[in-house]
């Protein structure tokens, strides 16, 4: 996958390490919000061995009020432009299309896009670049999606079928197929059943477009761990490696998540006995 200046080949899950620069972050309060600090937790995330940092200035937490986007560029760009000019692989977590044209500009590698590039002039703005993009699936809109009960006719075929008819209309509109990973959303209009559904059955969400895309697992704290472990947020560490490994497991290529350095070892163990598998 080309992700800008870089060229990932999946040999083993790549771990991308979340940096919200948000006041409200659900999971770690918008410790982030201020510069210094969010230089820190970065620090730590990349010595803890994330492979991609990502960077997410607006919080997409169900009924979370939209952030204005001269806030959203002053939280984001700065960081951007340290982190990438210092080499390290960036993804910016945003559906403007402003956003991703200012991170571009500031060196991102990667667009994660939780609309999955649906908005207007989004698919324009990362274009004509390099850029990986992650290209979500999300039922409704973050104020709503979790309002009532989300229904599906089949969730796997319905998250799949939403996916293709968007690489199709990103690969038509000029992007290259090598560019584009895609992730099934957890949590974002699902219940505790369709989303394990779709971690069970993840490589079948992937549209196949000659090959299968290379797939994006954020599970990460979220509340279908809570529903599982009965636990908040910050005590979800366990059940989210868990979740990673399952992931892992069932071809995740990236792996997005908030604790670095225990899901880097979990991995290394899940790495070596595939690997020892392979040797059988
Ligand atoms: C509140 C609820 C705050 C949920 C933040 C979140 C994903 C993502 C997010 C994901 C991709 C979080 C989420 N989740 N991008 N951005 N996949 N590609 O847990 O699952 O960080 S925001």
């Amino acid at each position: 996958m080309q992700c800008g200046r870089f060229t990932f080949t999946f040999e083993r899950p790549l771990v991308m390490g979340i940096l919200n620069v948000t006041p409200d972050s659900f999971s770690d309060g918008g410790l982030y919000a201020d510069p210094g600090k969010a230089r820190m937790q970065a620090e730590k995330i990349l010595a803890d061995g994330a492979d991609i940092i990502d960077i997410g200035g607006e919080s997409t937490r169900p009924g979370a009020p939209p952030v204005p986007l001269d806030e959203e560029l002053q939280r984001v760009i700065p960081l951007v432009k340290e982190l990438s000019a210092a080499g390290i692989p960036v993804s910016v977590d945003t559906y403007k299309p402003e956003v991703m044209r200012h991170a571009l500009a500031a060196g991102a590698d990667l667009i994660n896009d939780i609309w999955g590039f649906r908005m207007p002039g989004a698919i324009d703005a990362v274009r004509d670049s390099q850029c990986g993009l992650c290209v979500m699936h999300m039922l409704g809109e973050p104020q709503t999606m979790q309002v009532g009960e989300p229904v599906y006719d089949d969730v796997i075929a319905d998250v799949r079928a939403f996916l293709e008819e968007r690489v199709n209309t990103m690969i038509r509109t000029g992007v290259a197929k090598n560019r584009i990973s895609v992730d099934p959303g957890f949590g974002f209009g699902k219940t505790v059943e369709h989303n394990y559904a779709l971690l069970a059955r993840l490589p079948e969400t992937s549209p196949v477009v000659g090959t299968p895309l290379p797939i994006l697992a954020g599970m990460s704290r979220k509340s279908m761990l809570g529903a599982v472990v009965n636990r908040p947020a910050p005590e979800r560490v366990a059940a989210s490696i868990a979740a990673a490994v399952c992931a892992a497991e069932r071809g995740a290529a990236i792996i997005r998540v908030h604790d670095v350095a225990q899901t880097v070892d979990a991995l290394k163990v899940w790495a070596a006995t595939r690997d020892a598998a392979r040797r059988a």
